[in-house]
């Protein structure tokens, strides 16, 4: 497979015009991914936040040799809603905002000039989540665009998985991992072909560690699965020693190679027990979390991967051990960046706070969640599905109930290994029967800022542990709006000064700490993001709860509070 990156070059204009689905667009601006259109409104206050439809248009040309080979178009996400044109014809769609998604082109192209007509809408959809949220919905092709160039005998690119191929461990003993490799072979070819894949794991120094093959013959479409021991494999043991093989699966027809994947892969255990919480290979470990959103000051959420570099060395220098990748699906290299970093991922869908109200079955959260499982499967980091975040905020009846239950349920299904998760207000009942429907639950604690005192979380924590002691709780959410501006010799709740986050925080250390039954706990957030709809603590649109400032210049007092207790390693307060 070749990849060529389709980044630069696109027209785009802000309408609902159906014509340039087939028309060039006449009087927009040039513009180069990745792009949004709410880079400064979304971060800047509600009444000029745009949501509606826009339109992205790029000219292709193609020779009849290049029509030969099997060609898909690779969006990494269009937020919120997407509908792909190819000299006119509708070629694919997505509902998921956050989720890579392909199209299938040679349908539609011809030789010479095509065109592609993206049209995307972050308008209100009340089928589509996030339908409510604080963080900006920002509208765009925000992610890279790349064209996939392939043999007309391939691993599968449609089927949902990122690769075509699912990586799977389970530990068989003390000493050795049973490594698990399926995925399906695509034959678009007229004639039935014989093919062969071969797999060869390369340890971290390049040694080959193992090596298997399997011979296939492909009709249409095959699907494989291989099963291999890996004695001894040095573990993927969090920050500590993020180490990862590479597994190397290609398929030949012959001698030839026709298509290829290099993946990484850690081998760990990761389980959650009654009495010592969760643990990683067989050790216990206090999840020392934050959450991040994919959003950066100037740039909305049209991040590239030096953006994704910078938080991440942000995060690892403060001495994390583990992010909650908020609220939804975030780029497939930052789950590579924590593969390699070490950290712990809670990995979620955007259903939030309210349910659909015309979709009993909350359908696009099920496809959302799919969608991640899928491609977000072969990273080691992620521990977790979060299958919903508050969404009893509204309502708690049966219905949520089943889409809890039903999305948890097919997170099983899809990865009966990895937990289930999700996060719950902190009004939620200890008797409420939605604390059973995942593997492990968190509860967003806001005491001593949104309700009551900094000193009532410790008490609501003892509280949960009494009623279910055999639980482990996590705190999925604590935080408070600071503004690095304000400062006071008398700090107290909404004041935003930076002296009242950092006693805040200083108390939830403690306050988790102090509690073996408390698995761990997620700052609300690593950054400031965009939060069009606030207005709060002297800045327009922006959530202020991060510990670093949304441009990354400044790192708030409470950011060394957490490197002081969370790194080893000495450092410089500046
Ligand atoms: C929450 C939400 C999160 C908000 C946060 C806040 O509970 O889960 O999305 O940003 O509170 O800052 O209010």
């Amino acid at each position: 497979m070749q990849t060529i990156n389709l980044n630069g070059n696109w027209s785009f204009i802000r309408s609902s015009n159906q014509a340039y689905a087939a028309e060039r667009i006449q009087g927009g601006e040039e513009v180069s991914l990745p792009h949004t259109w709410n880079a400064i409104d979304g971060q800047g206050g509600s009444e000029h936040y745009f949501r509606g439809q826009c339109w992205y248009q790029k000219t292709l040309d193609m020779t009849a040799e290049q029509l030969d080979k099997r060609l898909y178009l690779e969006i990494g996400a269009a937020g919120n809603i997407a509908k792909v044109y190819v000299n006119g014809m509708l070629a694919g769609e997505s509902r998921c905002g956050y989720a890579m998604f392909r199209v299938a082109l040679n349908p539609y192209l011809k030789s010479g000039e095509n065109l592609i007509a993206i049209a995307v809408d972050n308008g209100s959809y009340s089928d589509v989540f996030p339908l409510m949220a604080d963080f900006t919905f920002y509208g765009g092709l925000y992610r890279d665009v790349m064209l996939l160039v392939m043999e007309d005998i391939h691993f599968d690119v449609i089927d949902g998985s990122r690769d075509g191929i699912y990586l799977s461990q389970k530990r068989i003993d003390k000493a050795s991992f049973e490594l698990g490799i399926r995925g399906t072979v695509v034959n678009e070819s007229v004639k039935p072909a014989a093919g062969k894949i071969d797999i060869m794991l390369q340890d971290a120094e390049g040694k080959v560690k193992l090596e298997h093959s399997l011979e296939l013959m492909v009709a249409a479409s095959e699907q494989f699965s291989i099963k291999s021991k890996v004695d001894n494999p040095v573990l993927w043991d969090g920050v500590d020693n993020p180490y990862l093989y590479t597994a190397i699966v290609s398929l030949s027809i012959g001698n030839t190679i026709y298509d290829a994947r290099t993946i990484e892969i850690g081998f760990r255990t990761i389980e959650l027990t009654p009495d010592k919480g969760m643990l990683l290979n067989e050790k216990a470990i206090k999840l020392k979390g934050v959450s991040r959103h994919q959003d950066y000051g100037g740039v909305g959420n049209a991040i590239t991967r030096a953006h994704m570099e910078e938080d991440m060395s942000f995060i690892s220098e403060m001495g994390a051990n583990s992010i909650r990748l908020a609220h939804y699906q975030h780029d497939d290299y930052f789950y590579t960046l924590c593969d390699r970093h070490g950290m712990l991922v809670w990995a979620e869908i955007p259903f939030i706070s309210i349910p659909s109200s015309d979709d009993s079955e909350n359908r696009n959260a099920m496809e959302q969640l799919e969608k991640l499982i899928k491609q977000a499967y072969n990273h080691c980091s992620i521990y977790c599905w979060g299958v919903q975040n508050e969404i009893t905020i509204a309502v708690e009846n049966e219905h949520t109930y089943a889409a809890i239950q039903k999305l948890a349920a097919t997170a099983k299904q899809l990865d009966p290994v990895r937990l289930t998760a999700q996060a719950n207000i902190y009004s939620v009942d200890n008797d409420s029967l939605i604390h059973n429907f995942t593997d492990l639950t968190g509860y967003n604690l806001y005491y001593g800022w949104y309700y009551g005192n900094m000193e009532d979380l410790g008490k609501r924590l003892d509280e949960f542990h009494r009623a279910q002691p055999n639980v482990p709780v996590l705190v999925s959410e604590y935080g408070v709006d600071t503004n690095p501006m304000f400062h006071s010799y008398s700090p107290r709740v909404k004041d935003y000064s930076e002296e009242y986050q950092l006693i805040y925080h200083h108390n939830v250390i403690k306050t988790i700490q102090e509690r073996e039954f408390v698995t761990g706990g997620y700052v609300w957030n690593m950054f400031d993001f965009g939060s069009a709809v606030r207005n709060e603590g002297g800045e327009k649109g922006k959530n202020l709860k991060g510990l670093v400032t949304i441009d990354r210049k400044l790192k708030k007092d409470a950011y060394f509070l957490y490197k002081a207790y969370w790194s080893n390693k000495p450092f410089v307060y500046l």
